[in-house]
């Protein structure tokens, strides 16, 4: 089993989306990016930690490969829109990607690097492509927040 991160927005959206594919095993929402050691939503929330909303994946590398992760990861919300997802604004909903090691951030690289070469968004992509430090899992209530209430996330 293999881990990779991403922030994308409203991590309740996110986490559900990811748990639907073939070879991802779990996802758990939670905190990256930013300084501070065990911050609480309410902190996150603020905009002054540092930390990005963002939603650690498990998955089995025979079945699913780490291109189709983040191939689904770009699908799935606007990696145009800088420190903000649809209503949701602030430096917590920034597009990103914490890799956990050089093959993940080579291709994560690679991956943006044609999508914005594609021609398939007319502004910049700016989703941000750094190594993992450290990820804390969100407060229990966050966990599976879709399953449980339904989607309350614009995307
Ligand atoms: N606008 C959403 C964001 C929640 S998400 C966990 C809400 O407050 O319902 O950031």
């Amino acid at each position: 089993m293999a881990k990779a991160t991403f922030a994308a927005g409203c991590f309740w959206g996110v986490e559900h989306r990811f748990r639907q594919l073939e070879g991802v095993s779990d996802a758990v929402s939670g905190y990256a990016g930013g300084t501070t050691a065990n911050p609480t939503y309410k902190q996150v929330c603020s905009g002054r930690t540092g930390h990005a909303e963002a939603v650690q994946v498990t998955y089995d590398p025979a079945v699913i490969s780490y291109e189709t992760l983040v191939d689904h990861f770009f699908a799935t919300h606007d990696p145009t829109q800088l420190n903000r997802q649809g209503p949701d604004v602030g430096t917590q909903y920034r597009s990103a990607i914490f890799t956990h090691d050089e093959a993940q951030l080579a291709a994560a690289k690679a991956a943006r690097d044609r999508l914005a070469a594609s021609g398939r968004f007319a502004r910049p992509v700016v989703t941000e492509i750094v190594p993992l430090r450290s990820f804390f899992p969100a407060e229990e209530y966050h966990q599976r927040y879709v399953e449980k209430h339904g989607s309350h996330c614009a995307i």
